[in-house]
């Protein structure tokens, strides 16, 4: 399969494909022998079984994940070994990159197009966190004790666990299984019930690329059983979690009896800020992307687009233009332009928000239904929508809606555009479009946001941290921060004598 030759993918199964766990280097099904189906959410068809795993499943991964860590291969290895595994994996995933893109638009309803780019930026993260792999070390510390030498050692924590949602579980699986195994560390990972396939497909690779045996395992299973068991298991020393708020709240209060390391990446209600001086039509493709890419389910979805007044209806009326161009169809299709959404709770929330919009004198300029296409009939389709003259005290502008929602606000001033995009529990992304420089950086510097894109919007990468202020999360990923996040600091004293003066 190629992408010049072939327009439309296919999904690499013809039958029901019946997955395994990976847990020490081996393809275990569950204790129970308990399964679930995924269901692709574009046909409504059962693609795959997945084991249900429960706390005896995490309970043996841990305890493998722990084994490693401490007596077998993976600590005796130097760093340099590690960064070379990490290298061999990226290569793998190199290798492998379509048929992961496919299995996770077949798992979750994301666009192939959106998907081939983006796991062909993945091995990116794994040569990135091997460069550090050889290069995590300590300092020499001048202290005020006589006849004392004082230095530091940075060391792993010990087992990981990595708790992954649906939306992009490849992405943000990288992006704690790299800095995790560059800093020495062994990790459980627990995909997402609604999309653990993609991840399946992943441990493939890492099994390939030669981990030694417990160093990376993948317990699949519900987030009441599997999930919880992972982030109350004592021999967990950092629990690394995507998802929604109410979990993340859940995961803080178990992870405090042993006292875990926790971080956090939740939800955000981005403000996409448009000023008048923008360039309007390079603004239009940035609101586009930031709401209707992943068809909005993204932690970083701009959400609510903040338009100064003096240009919202002529804002207002290219954007409504453009969206009315979005090509719905099969996620598979390069020539489609917006998938469905994930699962069917997912898309009865979206609606469920639709109508709450509709209740409170939103206007709604564009969308708010399922299509009733002939050919999207078995797809958890919802049409791209725009609500407009919102208020940003609604519920849907307050609120995560995690789906193809825009609200429209206006502003006057620029005092009025910080303050509206900070009044929002959430901080974990903005933009502000303008080509005034300075206002730029001032807006840059005001708002309260773990990211912040100028002329822009939607940019990650592996060097560069993200994460979220207030409600969004706590601690970072990616970049050469996150590697605090995966190891501690032992002081070593040395006494270099026995002259006591
Ligand atoms: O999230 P959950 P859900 C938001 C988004 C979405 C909402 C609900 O608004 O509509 O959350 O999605 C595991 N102990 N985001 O229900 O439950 C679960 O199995 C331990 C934003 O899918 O947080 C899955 O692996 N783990 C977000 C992971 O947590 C538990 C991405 C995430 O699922 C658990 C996803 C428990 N008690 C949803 N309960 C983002 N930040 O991008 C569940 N899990």
């Amino acid at each position: 399969m190629s992408t010049e030759t072939k327009t439309i993918y296919q999904p690499l199964y013809e039958n029901i494909k019946k997955y395994e766990m990976f847990i020490n280097n081996e393809w275990v099904q569950s204790v129970s022998q308990k399964t679930f189906p995924s269901v692709n959410p574009f046909t409504g068809e059962v693609w795959a079984e997945i084991p249900a795993g429960e706390k005896e499943d995490v309970d043996r991964a841990v305890q493998a994940a722990k084994t490693a860590f401490e007596t077998g291969e993976w600590p005796k290895l130097h760093g340099s070994q590690r960064g070379a595994l990490l290298r061999r994996f990226g290569d793998l995933i190199a290798e492998n990159a379509e048929m992961l893109a496919v299995s996770e638009v077949v798992d979750n309803g994301k666009l192939i197009r959106e998907m081939l780019g983006q796991v062909k930026s993945l091995p990116g993260w794994c040569y990135y966190f091997a460069g550090f792999a050889d290069k995590i070390h300590g300092e020499t510390i001048p202290v005020e004790v006589p006849n004392m030498i004082n230095y530091t050692v940075r060391e792993p924590l010990g087992v990981v666990g990595a708790i992954v949602p649906w939306n992009s579980p490849l992405l943000l699986t990288l992006w704690k299984l790299c800095p995790a195994l560059a800093a020495g560390n062994t990790i459980v990972i627990k995909p997402s019930e609604v999309a653990s396939g993609s991840i399946l497909e992943l441990s493939k690779l890492i099994e390939k690329a030669g981990f030694p045996p417990g160093v990376v395992n993948v317990v699949t299973g519900f987030g009441e059983t599997a999930g919880a068991a992972l982030a109350s298991h004592p021999d967990v020393r950092k629990i690394a979690f995507t998802g929604s708020a109410e979990t993340g709240k859940l995961i803080v209060k178990s992870s405090a009896d042993h006292f875990a390391r926790v971080s956090l990446e939740l939800g955000g209600k981005s403000p996409n800020i448009i000023f008048e001086d923008a360039d309007l039509s390079n603004a239009v493709n940035g609101v586009l992307a930031g709401i209707f890419a992943a068809t909005g389910q993204t932690c970083m979805a701009g959400s609510r687009v903040l338009i100064q007044n003096s240009i919202y209806d002529q804002f207002v009326e290219a954007l409504v233009s453009r969206t009315s161009e979005i090509k719905l169809g099969n996620p598979l299709d390069m020539a489609t332009e917006m998938g469905t959404v994930a699962f069917a709770g997912q898309h009865q929330k979206v609606m469920n928000y639709i109508e709450i919009g509709q209740q409170e004198g939103a206007r709604l300029l564009y969308g708010g239904k399922r299509p009733t296409r002939e050919d999207l009939k078995n797809g958890l389709f919802v049409e791209p929508t725009i609500f407009g003259d919102v208020s940003n005290d609604m519920r849907i502008a307050q609120e995560e809606i995690f789906g193809p929602v825009v609200c429209l606000i206006r502003f006057e001033t620029e005092e009025d555009a910080i303050r509206i995009a900070n009044d929002i529990q959430f901080g974990l992304a903005s933009a502000v479009w303008t080509k005034d420089v300075q206002r730029a950086h001032r807006i840059a510097s005001k708002i309260k946001a773990g990211t912040v894109w100028i002329n822009n919007y939607r940019k990650v990468g592996f060097s560069s941290p993200f994460g979220g202020y207030k409600a969004s999360g706590i601690g970072r990923e990616n970049g050469l921060y996150v590697m605090q996040e995966y190891t501690q600091i032992k002081s070593v004293w040395v006494d270099t004598g026995n002259i006591i003066t």
